[in-house]
């Protein structure tokens, strides 16, 4: 919409009397309605914002928690290349987290808020890091899972209505699709490897498949989110669609190179053309959701040592420049 148009709606508003934050809500709308990107001087509602605030900063959380499950295995990565792509993907998470913060930023925040909403347990980050580790296997899962999930509900988010978020979906969503694939290969060449390696696969895709649909968040009939994010255009698909997109993608990589997702309940449905599958376990997505999934603690005060222990190089950089000005 451009300046013009605003401003004829307003002339026209003040004649008929219309209240002005009326108008200013409908002309937000009105744009969102037109696939316009919202950008951080613009006027919006502060319903849009504190929920921007809140996903971007849990998105933001999630990468840079995420950087734990996968740093575990650096040193004990079995090959050269194996570590080199390793280590080359943990940074591109706390890359990712960096944009995203910088995003959440604009809209008012400041960092160090972010940071304590975290550690204060205000904010949430993505249920999926709270689990272990346990085998080099777990790599590939989470690479080909876990990053094969986000990328399902970040392509959808490459449109979302915030500018500053849409932007930085379009460079992840690149860096995305190479950790999809160092993942897949990982869990490929075990499957195609000794009968113990097949094993260790098949034992990392039954640990982490079902956590990794429970990403998608609730069904949409229990997503108090979901009503205003949709009306905002801030999600572009609900979690319901994002999990079957996900699970009809993936169940046929499995297939390919010889493990088996492990839900009886699998079923590929004619009529609907996607696959029916199992009931998700609620209670053990809200359990670790509330801060009581295997791994939380251990997480969380990670990050909060690692806040500390850097303290003296934001401490630095401040004084460098103050001295510089
Ligand atoms: N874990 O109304 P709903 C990555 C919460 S990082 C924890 O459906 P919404 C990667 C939800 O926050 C992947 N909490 O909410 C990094 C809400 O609580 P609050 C992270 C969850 O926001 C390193 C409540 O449950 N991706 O890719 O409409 C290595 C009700 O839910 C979860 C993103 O963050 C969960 N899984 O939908 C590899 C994407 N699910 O906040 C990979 C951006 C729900 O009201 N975020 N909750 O207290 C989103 O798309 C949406 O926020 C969600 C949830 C789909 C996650």
């Amino acid at each position: 919409m451009s300046e013009k148009t605003i401003d004829k709606k307003i002339d026209s508003a003040k004649k008929r009397k219309i209240n002005y934050a009326v108008l200013q809500e409908q002309i937000f709308q009105e744009k969102i309605d037109a696939e316009k990107k919202i950008e951080p001087k613009d006027w919006m509602p502060d319903g849009y914002r504190s929920h921007l605030i809140r996903q971007i900063s849990q998105h933001a959380h999630s990468e840079i928690i995420g950087m734990q499950p996968e740093g575990n295995w650096i040193t004990r990565a079995p090959s050269l290349r194996a570590k080199m792509i390793l280590l080359a993907k943990v940074q591109d998470e706390a890359g990712h987290g960096l944009y995203l913060y910088s995003a959440c930023e604009t809209l008012g925040v400041t960092r160090d808020e972010l940071n304590k909403q975290l550690h204060e347990g205000k904010a949430k980050y993505s249920s999926i890091f709270n689990y272990p580790t346990l085998s080099w296997a777990d790599m590939g899962a989470i690479g080909w899972l876990v990053d094969g999930a986000a990328i399902v509900n970040q392509v959808s988010l490459q449109k979302t209505s915030y500018g500053p978020y849409s932007r930085g979906m379009i460079k992840i969503c690149k860096e995305e699709s190479f950790h999809q694939r160092q993942g897949y290969e990982i869990m490929t060449e075990m499957a195609n490897g000794t009968k113990e390696q097949k094993e260790m696969a098949q034992d990392a895709l039954n640990r982490f498949w079902w956590p990794s649909i429970m990403m998608f968040g609730p069904h949409d009939s229990d997503s108090p989110r979901t009503g205003n994010a949709m009306k905002w255009k801030i999600k572009r698909k609900t979690n319901d669609e994002l999990r079957q997109n996900f699970i009809d993608k993936t169940v046929a990589q499995a297939d390919l190179i010889g493990l088996k997702i492990p839900d009886p309940d699998l079923k590929w449905n004619e009529e609907r053309g996607s696959y029916d599958f199992g009931e998700i376990d609620w209670d053990e997505f809200w359990n670790v959701v509330n801060g009581n999934g295997p791994c939380n603690e251990q997480r969380l005060n990670h990050h909060k040592k690692a806040h500390d222990d850097g303290e003296w190089v934001r401490d630095a950089v401040k004084a460098y420049a103050k001295k510089s000005a």
